[in-house]
């Protein structure tokens, strides 16, 4: 899948082409017999099924054949709560509902599609709580009934209360789990068996989670149902964004045990994929953290999270003795730079093989390891200010301002002492000044934005204080640095 997910208040009001296109694909979805694992009806059994009720709530016809494959412990009635579980089933099922998704609106309108996530705590957006418009519109823009809103919820609503219970309180919690059952903690209770509601709620889960889902109301407001509310989706897209937020920040310890990573024992988790009835796919927990088949990327883990992730994304371990250790260059640029009044762009080639093996060992920390970090190097650097101010920043997107993107900034280097060094009779004879930045967490928050190309970086060199066309400085050569040692 290679859209991102966004913050649905990103898209634009009123019925901006992704919430139109989810609309009309949830339409189709919608019109799909419950037998088709592709349908709305069967996407949302997945969540809770209980055929009674959904007689009752005419959602099936009272003598309509009920799928056996939601009832027989496949996919029906498959949701995990109150246990740590969680997440990780909930990501998988956001994974597997957007894919249906954004299959049905490729065929129905050949645009690309993602989820995307309702930010209600974001500060910065005074109508974060609201609900999105077209959630609440009568109709859609050729005046038919719209889809998203044939639900019910709560009387009408069209935004979610400001209350002292929503919170994001749990992103200050640093363990996924306390205690020997686990029953403190941000991600919920050890379960080892398959439980739809186990007994012991995860922070996150508590609040926003519980919480919003009341707030909704109607199916929301009810496990055996809120799946068919397409507000359902927009709502755990966001909770799934402050799991990822949450690992993504210091301090914060994510669980390893192998009962999570490979459970339940008693029962495969499994979720459709697109296409009729195509045989399911089973996971567990791993295959919903990074490098698993069911994890995702968001365009932002900052804002309404609560939390700062990636300030130090790799952790710092020894490297072993400075004599053991390597420094090897993967990568230069092909020409010298001049950084004037305006940014200037440079591209350097990568050495594929190096550069992928030594993004695999980045984060390593167990003893014994092969653990590698980046540099950016900048050699021979000249100018004739004093102090001038030099800000580098790597993979912007093309035509981005750089001032928007402090998440690609490698650095600001100040230049103190540039004008001496550059001094042709001077004692450095006037070969410049070299500067190396540490990019290791550049580089792993690129990989997990899915914009790192180990062929390419693209540099920029955003001119400061002190740099003009009149006072220029230029760099003889930028190159990448890997630097690896082992871990002790
Ligand atoms: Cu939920």
């Amino acid at each position: 899948m290679a859209a991102v997910r966004q913050d649905v208040a990103k898209l634009g009001s009123g019925w901006n082409k992704d919430l139109l296109n989810y609309a009309l694909a949830m339409q189709a979805m919608d019109e799909l017999p419950i037998q088709d694992r592709n349908s709305w009806k069967f996407l949302g059994a997945m969540h809770g099924f209980h055929p009674q009720l959904w007689r009752n709530e005419h959602l099936i016809k009272a003598n309509a054949p009920i799928p056996t494959d939601l009832t027989n412990n496949t996919f029906g009635n498959q949701c995990q709560h109150g246990s740590w579980y969680f997440l990780s089933w909930h990501r998988a099922y956001l994974y597997a509902f957007e894919s249906i998704v954004a299959a049905k609106v490729k065929q129905l309108t050949g645009d690309d599609w993602a989820l995307p996530y309702w930010n209600y705590l974001d500060s910065s957006n005074p109508k974060a709580l609201n609900l999105p418009d077209a959630f609440v519109a009568k109709t859609l823009p050729n005046g038919k009934p719209n889809p998203l809103r044939k639900y019910p919820r709560r009387n009408g609503i069209t935004a979610i209360q400001a209350s002292p219970w929503l919170s994001l309180a749990a992103m200050e919690e640093n363990d996924f789990l306390v205690g020997n059952d686990g029953s403190l903690g941000f991600g919920g209770g050890i379960s080892d068996d398959f439980v739809q509601f186990e007994a012991m709620t995860g922070d996150l889960e508590s609040n926003p989670h519980n919480t919003v889902h009341g707030l909704v109301g109607g199916y929301m407001g009810n496990a055996l149902l809120a799946g068919l509310d397409p507000i359902f989706w927009l709502h755990h897209c966001n909770i799934d964004r402050l799991w990822e937020a949450w690992m993504n920040t210091p301090g914060k310890t994510m669980v390893r045990d192998p009962r999570w990573l490979n459970g339940p024992a008693n029962r495969r988790f499994i979720m459709p994929v697109p296409g009729d009835n195509a045989p399911g796919v089973t996971f567990s927990g791993k295959d919903t953290l990074k490098g698993g088949k069911y994890h995702r990327t968001y365009d932002d883990l900052s804002i309404g999270t609560g939390v700062k992730p990636g300030v130090q994304a790799v952790a710092r371990v020894n490297m072993g003795s400075p004599t053991t250790q390597k420094v090897q260059p993967i990568g230069a640029n092909a020409d010298v730079v001049k950084v004037g009044g305006a940014p200037v762009q440079t591209r350097i080639d990568l050495e594929p093989t190096a550069t992928a093996k030594g993004m695999a060992t980045m984060g390593a920390t167990a003893t014994g390891q092969e653990v590698t970090r980046l540099y950016l190097a900048l050699d021979s650097v000249r100018g004739s200010a004093p102090s001038p101010l030099l800000h580098v920043y790597v993979n912007l997107p093309p035509d981005a301002d750089p001032a928007q993107h402090p998440e690609r900034q490698a650095g600001s280097l100040t230049l103190f002492g540039l004008n001496v060094a550059s001094q042709d009779d001077g004692p450095h004879a006037g070969g410049g000044l070299g500067y190396t930045i540490d990019i290791t967490d550049l580089a792993q928050r690129l990989t997990d934005a899915g914009d790192f190309d180990p062929q390419h970086l693209r540099v920029t060199l955003v001119p400061g204080e002190q740099v003009s066309d009149d006072e220029p400085i230029t760099i003889e050569r930028i190159s990448v640095l890997k630097r690896s040692g082992v871990v002790t």
